[in-house]
């Protein structure tokens, strides 16, 4: 038997672990760590990519030939249709949507990237002319990235010093092991490594991480409250004069303000709304800001509340009234300019961003950032306002078991009239689509991964396998309809030239890059670079934001602001409990629920329950139980965790059952979307409160 050996990147999580994959006779029968190239692989215990990805690339029901639904949506009956007949149809409603409503009725439907396809996707969006691109951007990652970007002028990453002492280091809603959602590049490898030398650990989540058992304080906040917590931190801080003086002074506008703000509230307000004790709240803030340069990791459950943009921004404060940013060991810049910069690929020359057209366009960040919020989608197409949005594509997204408020979105996906979705398998979404597109995966094409964009790395997943069937990259998919639609002169002739192109910055082939296999990025220190360290108007950390003043911001994260959540999260008589989710360990957000042996290890929906919230409801473990508020009603199976807060269940996310084909595989019987609101939202980036929600259970 012929064997060959292929080093790639984990495309299951946004930790990118280097990894071997082990090929023979044109299959992958084996894919193992890769412990020789020095690249960090950082395996998570349910070590995902080895045993998930040869499942999904061996699997039998991976989708393999373009479809055509012939019954009714939903109904599950398709027929095998050519790419060239796919391509055709599509150019041509697309083309027809354009003569009559105009462009933008055509939307583009984009999820978590792995390589190229987000580019490509936003860039066929620009030359067609539609500056509706739809992603999870209103509930992951521009809450963090939009804080970073007003407080410090970019966005702040772990050092990741090999040597550098770090003083202290705060976990918060970020489950670095498992789950690895990287927003500032925290890798457990560099977390251990500061933890055997002593530096001190805080974590605060509802949940026990494995982080939380080896923690110095671990604090459980009520959900969804995290930014009434963190302006109790800051409190602590400047009123015990914790912070770095010098820092402060040199480096800073805005702290008086803040200062001020601050005294209008006491640390018994704090301790009320977030459930966690004033002590609690001093000794963290003391621990933090004492033991510096410290470095705070927040996750995304600080990105899915009402007041999620002002969290984010006060958790940049926090890290910067250390005065632990720009050094060695704290948080610090990472650029990479060796890739074609993404952003001018989503807008060559002549296409700039039509923030005016944009169905988002009173969310004044989520335009800036070039997307609209999920649930935008959602109304515009139920409402027909402010115009008609009759079609649109989707690539490596599952709406309806992801999207805020599910059964809206089951109607709206009732309601298109044109809709393709590109998949790798079927899910609830595709069973709604009139074209179904099978997508080939990284390994089975050639690709450059460089997302998460802010840590800098810029990876090489070359193809060393062949696609099931006639399975395509989305990005040829893509490429291959811009030049139905007539816009060959912003396509390539052969997608694989595109490779070579992006690489155009680092002056070297994508052959020669299958060798290098990663680019890092530059690292910038405060030191040495003081002239342009903080791209912020004042060159310095801007602690009082005068730019977000004059977009209609809030310019300092008031409490006025973080208790919006409140209105939301509140508990009543009639919905006494709090729920909220982390994602699932097993699995990468609502994906891959076919791989045979992680359905094993993880069968089903758990929702975890206190003890002594199941025997209030007479609830044993095991038992399936209802969740249920205003918005509907879920099934989920009980398991206990008597470390939880009574008062907070969590559920599991992302829940379908592939095996239940004829029910449209289970999609709302156990997804929890079917709870949450897709209104109200915060306002500047249409997040949505996926954290903190009132419901009741019951058997
Ligand atoms: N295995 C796996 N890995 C993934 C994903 C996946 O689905 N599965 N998804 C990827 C994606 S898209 C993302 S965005 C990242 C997300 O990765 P993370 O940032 O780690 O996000 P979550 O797992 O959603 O939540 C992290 C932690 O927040 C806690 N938490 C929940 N609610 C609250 C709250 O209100 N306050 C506080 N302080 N904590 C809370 C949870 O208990 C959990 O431990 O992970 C990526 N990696
Ligand atoms: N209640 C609640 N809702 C949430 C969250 C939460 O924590 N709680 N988390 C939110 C977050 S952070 C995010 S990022 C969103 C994510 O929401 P989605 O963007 O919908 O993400 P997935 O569920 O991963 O859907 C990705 C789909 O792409 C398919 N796929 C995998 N690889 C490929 C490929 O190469 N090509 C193509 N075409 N398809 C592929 C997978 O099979 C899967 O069906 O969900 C959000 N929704
Ligand atoms: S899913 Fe697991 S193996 Fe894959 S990148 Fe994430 S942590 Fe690494
Ligand atoms: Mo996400």
């Amino acid at each position: 038997m012929s064997g060959s050996q292929h080093g790639f990147f984990c495309f299951l999580c946004g930790k990118h672990c280097s990894l071997i994959a082990h090929v023979q006779d044109g299959r992958v029968v084996k894919v193992t760590p890769d412990t020789a190239s020095g690249i960090l692989s950082d395996i998570c215990p349910d070590a995902k990519g080895p045993v998930t990805i040869p499942a999904t690339y061996n699997h039998p029901d991976r989708l393999k030939y373009p479809l055509r639904r012939i019954g009714a949506k939903g109904e599950g009956k398709w027929e095998r249709i050519s790419w060239d007949e796919a391509l055709g149809v599509i150019a041509e409603k697309m083309t027809a949507c354009k003569e009559s409503l105009g462009p933008e009725s055509v939307a583009m439907v984009l999820g978590e990237p792995k390589g190229l396809e987000f580019a490509f996707g936003q860039r066929l969006a620009t030359t067609f002319g539609t500056p509706n691109v739809i992603t999870p951007g209103c509930y992951c990652g521009v809450q963090t990235g939009a804080a970073n970007l007003y407080t410090f002028g970019s966005m702040m990453v772990n050092a990741d010093d090999v040597t550098d002492p770090t003083g202290a280091v705060m976990i918060w809603g970020n489950n670095p092991r498992h789950i690895g959602g990287t927003f500032n590049g925290m890798m457990p490898t560099e977390l251990d490594r500061r933890l055997a030398r002593g530096c001190k650990l805080i974590v605060v989540d509802p949940g026990k991480i494995d982080y939380a058992a080896r923690a110095d304080l671990w604090i459980k906040p009520k959900p969804g409250l995290d930014g009434v917590l963190a302006l109790g931190l800051i409190k602590v801080i400047i009123e015990e004069a914790l912070y770095d003086k010098a820092f402060v002074t040199r480096w800073t506008v805005g702290f008086d303000r803040l200062k001020a703000h601050v005294s209008t509230f006491t640390l018994g307000d704090v301790a009320r709304e977030t459930w966690v004790e004033e002590t609690q709240i001093v000794e963290a803030a003391r621990m933090f800001a004492l033991n510096r340069p410290s470095i705070l990791g927040s996750g995304n459950a600080l990105e899915g509340t009402v007041a999620a943009l002002q969290t984010c921004r006060a958790i940049s404060i926090l890290n910067g009234l250390t005065g632990s940013v720009g050094v060695p060991g704290g948080l610090v810049i990472k650029d990479q300019n060796e890739l074609y910069r993404p952003g001018r690929f989503y807008f060559p020359k002549g296409f700039p961003r039509q923030k005016e057209g944009s169905i988002a366009r009173d969310f004044i960040l989520a335009v800036g950032s070039a997307y609209v919020p999920t649930q935008t989608l959602v109304n515009t197409i139920l409402s027909g306002e402010p115009y008609p949005i009759k079609a649109a594509l989707f690539f490596v997204t599952n709406p309806l078991s992801t999207y805020p408020d599910a059964h809206a979105t089951y109607e709206a996906l009732m309601k298109l009239d044109f809709m393709v979705v590109a998949d790798i398998f079927h899910t609830p979404t595709t069973q709604l689509a009139d074209i179904v597109l099978p997508a080939a995966l990284p390994g089975e094409h050639a690709t450059i991964a460089y997302w998460p964009a802010w840590v800098g790395h810029v990876k090489c997943d070359p193809k060393f396998i062949d696609p099931p069937g006639e399975a395509w990259a989305d990005m040829k998919m893509i490429n291959e309809l811009g030049k139905r639609l007539g816009l060959g002169e912003y396509f390539w002739n052969d997608v694989d030239e595109v490779l070579d192109f992006m690489l155009s910055p680092a002056g070297i082939t994508y052959k020669q890059f299958m060798t290098q296999r990663i680019i890092y990025p530059k690292k910038y220190y405060l030191k040495g670079n003081e002239d342009r360290f903080f791209q912020t108007p004042s060159g310095k950390m801007e602690i009082y934001s005068e730019r977000m003043e004059q977009l209609g911001i809030s310019p300092l994260p008031y409490l006025e602001e973080m208790m919006r959540a409140k209105q939301v999260a509140s508990e009543s008589e009639e919905y006494p409990l709090i729920f909220t989710n982390r994602k699932e360990t097993g699995f990468m957000l609502s994906g891959y629920r076919a791989d045979p042996k992680m359905r094993k290890r993880y069968p089903e929906a758990v929702v975890e329950i206190h003890p002594e919230t199941a025997r209030r409801a007479g609830l044993s473990e095991g038992d399936m139980v209802n969740i249920e508020n205003r918005k509907g009603r879920i099934t989920q199976k009980v398991k206990f965790n008597h470390e939880l807060d009574p008062r907070v269940v969590m559920p599991a996310f992302g829940w379908w059952y592939p095996e239940a084909k004829e029910d449209l595989y289970e999609w709302r019987k156990s997804n929890i979307n079917v709870l949450v609101d897709g209104s109200p939202e915060e306002r500047s980036t249409g997040a949505v409160q996926l954290r903190g929600i009132p419901c009741k259970i019951y058997k």
